[in-house]
């Protein structure tokens, strides 16, 4: 058991570090550290707002960091119909909104 563990984590790592390795060809520098940046800032902002640290925002969480955009979707970017909205499902609006 111990052992199908630890090449379950061997794997893991070796994949990650492919895709590390695979990612920075597919868009020029410029373009992945400004998409990184924004969503850094992203994370920071969803950090804030998630003020009972659940991972999510609710509406009033979203509400009170006065996150327009997130609030008048929020029932379109709530996928799974739970009431919260996780980072996953914040991101679909930074997509739309950077896509459009
Ligand atoms: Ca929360
Ligand atoms: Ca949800």
């Amino acid at each position: 058991m111990q052992f199908i563990l630890a090449c379950m984590a061997i794997g893991t790592v070796f994949g990650a570090g492919l895709a590390i390795a695979t990612e920075p060809n597919q868009q020029p520098a410029a373009e992945q550290s400004k998409s990184l940046r924004h969503l850094a800032r992203f994370n920071e902002k969803f950090k804030a707002a998630d003020k009972d640290g659940d991972g999510a925002l609710s509406r009033a969480e979203a509400e009170n960091a006065n996150m327009d955009r997130v609030v008048t979707h929020f029932d379109k970017l709530d996928l799974n119909g739970d009431g919260k909205l996780t980072a996953e499902e914040v991101r679909a609006l930074l997509r739309s909104r950077l896509s459009s």
